[in-house]
């Protein structure tokens, strides 16, 4: 289950334009919504499996990834990529980039990435 869900993010990141013609944008002219209705938007979905997933790679149950924590997942993100694309990294060049990846999504510089940011980051919020 973990596995499919993690196959799935992995498409919402290499694959953002798909996600976003996925979500059919509701205009409210034919069915008006109440204002605290949730939207259904590619940035939902990735909040979504990031709370269910979310907890599998919070090792020590703090709410925060620290690097390590994030890096497996990134690592296993990167690995549905590379089987998804077809094409594959060095082991080195797949660290390096997590590296990176943490850097970016920790954008308070805490050394640690919570779900708020982590939602943010996979959303391609900068
Ligand atoms: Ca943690």
């Amino acid at each position: 289950m973990i596995r499919v869900l993690t196959l799935s993010m992995a498409m919402l990141i290499s694959l953002p334009a798909a996600a976003q013609q996925a979500s059919s944008p509701q205009t409210d002219a034919t069915a008006p919504s109440a204002p605290s209705a949730t939207p259904a938007s590619p940035a939902d979905s990735i909040a979504s499996i990031v709370d269910t997933e979310f907890p599998a790679y919070d090792a020590n149950s703090d709410n925060q990834l620290d690097k390590s924590e994030f890096s497996r997942w990134m690592v296993a993100l990167k690995g549905q990529e590379m089987k998804t694309t077809g094409k594959t990294l060095a082991p080195a060049e797949i660290t390096a980039w997590a590296d990176g990846a943490f850097a970016t999504a920790d954008a308070d510089k805490s050394t640690s990435v919570s779900k708020a940011e982590l939602i943010s980051y996979l959303s391609g919020g900068a």
